[in-house]
C-alpha cells in the first residue's frame, strides 16, 4: 500500500481533532471520547506498574497515562480516516471520504460513549478536516511548478490551524465538571444547611490564622483529589443507588431520596492518602452532610455470626475491602462544605471512614457488601497496605517572618513563625512540640481549638526569635492516646509515609 504524505497528514489530523472537538464539548466526563480507553489503559496497567509510577513519577504517572489514552484514541480515529481517504481517493464521487471518515468516527463515538449528539463533536471536526484534506491537498497537488512551496505553506497553515484547536479544546474542556453542585438545601433542609454553614463559620473562627497555612477547612476546589481513572463518572442522582448485599438477611437497595429521607446530619472529617509524601498536600478536611452508615446496615441486618469484612464497590469500577467494624461510625456524605458533593468527590454520594486512609473512603459508592472471608482490595492487590488506620503526623507548610526585633541577644535578631496541621485519625491530636536545634529541645507549639467530631486534624503555630544563620526546625506530634509520632522515616508505599518533618529555615 502506497500511503502519500498527504493522505497520512489528513488522517491524522482529523484523528486530533476528533479527540480536540470531543473534548471542547465534554471535558473529562464520561461523554469523552478517549474515556473509555483511558479506564483501559488505567485497567490493563499491571499493578507493580502503576505503583512504580506512583513512586517514581507521582501525579505525573497519571497524566502520563491519560496522554497515552489521548495518543491512542486519536491514532484509532486516524486509522478509521485514512481508510475514508484512501476510498475517497478512489472514489468518482466527491466528498466519499468526509462522508466515510464523519460516518465511521460518528459511530466509534457513538460505541464509546453511547451519546448520539456528544458523538457529533468527534465527527463534525473530522468530517472538516477531511474536506479540506479532499478540497485543499488536491489543489496543491495541481499547483504546477510552484507545488513545493505551495504545499509547503500549507502543511504549516494546516498544522497551525490542528494545534490551534487541540489548545482551544483543551482550554475548553478542562473548565467542564459535569455536575454543578447546588446548596445541600436542595436535597436536605434549610435546617441542615444552615448549620453546615454555622460549622463553616466555626472552623473559620477556630483557624490560627496564619498567613500562608490554609484553614481548619479546605474550600472545596482545593480539596486534594485522588482518582484510580483519569475521566469521573457522572452518575445522575435518579440513575443512581446503593445495595447492601451479602451475608445480609434481606438485601436492600436505598435510591437517593431514600437515602436523604433518613437521618441526615454535618460532621468534620479529615482525609488524608496513604500515597502522600510525610510533608505532602494530600491531607485535608471539609463539613460533610449525610447520613449514617449503620441506618443502612440495620436495615439489611448483616448475619451476626461469620462475617469479617465487607467490599465496597463504586461505579467507577473501584472497590475496596476492609473490617466489618470500620462501617460501625462510618458516614454517607452527599454533601461537602454547605453544598452537594461536586463529581470529582464521589456525586452523588460517597463513603467516609473515620480514621482511616483515604483510600476505603469510596467514592460514587453503588454497593456494600458483607463477607464472610477476606479478599483484597484495588490498592492491596497493587502493593499498598491503606485500609486501616492513619498515621500520625504533624505538617509544617507556613514559614514567616514576622520582623526584625531586639529581644535577641546579639541584636539583628528576627521573630520567627512556623506553622501547619496536625492529624492522627480518631486518635486525636494532644500535643505539637517543635524543635529549632535539629531536635536537641522541643517546645509545646500552640494548637487550635478542636473541632467538634472524632476524626478532625488541628493547626499548630510556633513563634520564636531567632538568630542570624540557619536553623534545623523539626515537628513531631502526640496523639490523643500518648503515642508520640514515629521518628524512623519511611516512604508512602506501602503503608503510608513515616518520620518526623524537619526543614532548614534561613534567618
Ligand atoms: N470510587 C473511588 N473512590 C475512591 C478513589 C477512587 O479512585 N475511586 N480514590 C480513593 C483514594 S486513594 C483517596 S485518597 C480518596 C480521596 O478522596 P478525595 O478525592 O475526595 O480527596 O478517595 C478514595 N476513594
Ligand atoms: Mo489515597
Amino acid at each position: 500500500m502506497n500511503v502519500s504524505r498527504e493522505e497520512t497528514a489528513t488522517a491524522a489530523s482529523a484523528g486530533v481533532c476528533g479527540v480536540a472537538g470531543s473534548f471542547a464539548l465534554a471535558g473529562r466526563t464520561p461523554e469523552f471520547v478517549a474515556a473509555p480507553v483511558s479506564a483501559l489503559v488505567v485497567d490493563l496497567t499491571p499493578g507493580v506498574v502503576t505503583t512504580a509510577a506512583i513512586r517514581g513519577l507521582g501525579d505525573w504517572g497519571h497524566r502520563l497515562a491519560f496522554g497515552l489514552a489521548l495518543a491512542l484514541t486519536a491514532g484509532l480515529l486516524a486509522a478509521v480516516a485514512l481508510g475514508a481517504v484512501r476510498l475517497g481517493g478512489r472514489s468518482e464521487v466527491p466528498y466519499t471520504s468526509v462522508a466515510a471518515g464523519g460516518g465511521a468516527g460518528w459511530l466509534l463515538a457513538l460505541a464509546a460513549t453511547g451519546t448520539p449528539t456528544a458523538s457529533l463533536a468527534v465527527a463534525g471536526p473530522m468530517a472538516a478536516v477531511l474536506a479540506v484534506g479532499e478540497r485543499g491537498w488536491a489543489v496543491g497537488r495541481d499547483a504546477g511548478p510552484s507545488r513545493v512551496s505551495t504545499s509547503r505553506r500549507k502543511a504549516i497553515a494546516a498544522l497551525g490551524a490542528v494545534a490551534g484547536f487541540a489548545g482551544f479544546s483543551a482550554y475548553r474542556g478542562a473548565d467542564i465538571t459535569g455536575v454543578e453542585p447546588g446548596p445541600i438545601a436542595d436535597v436536605t433542609d434549610e435546617e441542615t444547611q444552615r448549620e453546615a454553614d454555622d460549622l463553616l463559620g466555626r472552623a473559620d473562627e477556630q483557624s490560627l490564622g496564619v498567613s500562608g497555612l490554609s484553614g481548619l477547612v479546605t474550600p472545596t476546589d482545593e480539596f486534594y483529589e485522588v482518582d484510580v481513572n483519569n475521566v469521573n463518572p457522572n452518575p445522575s442522582d435518579g440513575k443512581w443507588d446503593l445495595s447492601v448485599t451479602g451475608e445480609v438477611e434481606r438485601e436492600v437497595t436505598f435510591d437517593f431520596e431514600e437515602l436523604t429521607q433518613l437521618n441526615v446530619e454535618n460532621r468534620f472529617v479529615t482525609l488524608r492518602c496513604v500515597g502522600e509524601s510525610l510533608n505532602g498536600e494530600k491531607m485535608d478536611t471539609a463539613v460533610w452532610t449525610g447520613v449514617s452508615v449503620s441506618d443502612l446496615l440495620d436495615e439489611a441486618s448483616p448475619d451476626g455470626s461469620g462475617t469479617c469484612c465487607v467490599l465496597v464497590r463504586a461505579v467507577d469500577g473501584y472497590y475496596q475491602e476492609f473490617p466489618l467494624g470500620a462501617l460501625e461510625d462510618a458516614f454517607l456524605a452527599v454533601g461537602m462544605n454547605g453544598r452537594r458533593l461536586p463529581r470529582g468527590h464521589g456525586y452523588p454520594a460517597r463513603l467516609l471512614v473515620p480514621g482511616h486512609w483515604g483510600e476505603i473512603n469510596v467514592k460514587w459508592v453503588s454497593e456494600i457488601e458483607i463477607l464472610g472471608e477476606e479478599q483484597q482490595g484495588y490498592w492491596e492487590k497493587r502493593g499498598w497496605h491503606g485500609t486501616g488506620p492513619v498515621n500520625t503526623v504533624a505538617k509544617l507548610h507556613a514559614v514567616n517572618r514576622l520582623g526584625e526585633t531586639t529581644d535577641g541577644s546579639s541584636g539583628g535578631a528576627t521573630r520567627m513563625q512556623v506553622a501547619g496541621h496536625a492529624y492522627a485519625g480518631t486518635r486525636g491530636i494532644r500535643k505539637v512540640e517543635v524543635s529549632t536545634d535539629g531536635g536537641e529541645t522541643w517546645t509545646e507549639a500552640d494548637l487550635s481549638e478542636p473541632l467538634p467530631g472524632e476524626d478532625v486534624w488541628r493547626q499548630w503555630r510556633y513563634e520564636w526569635v531567632a538568630e542570624p544563620g540557619d536553623h534545623e526546625v523539626v515537628v513531631r506530634a502526640t496523639d490523643g492516646e500518648g503515642t508520640l509520632q514515629p521518628e524512623e522515616f519511611a516512604q508512602p508505599f506501602p503503608s503510608g509515609a513515616t518520620g518526623w518533618v524537619s526543614r532548614t529555615v534561613g534567618v
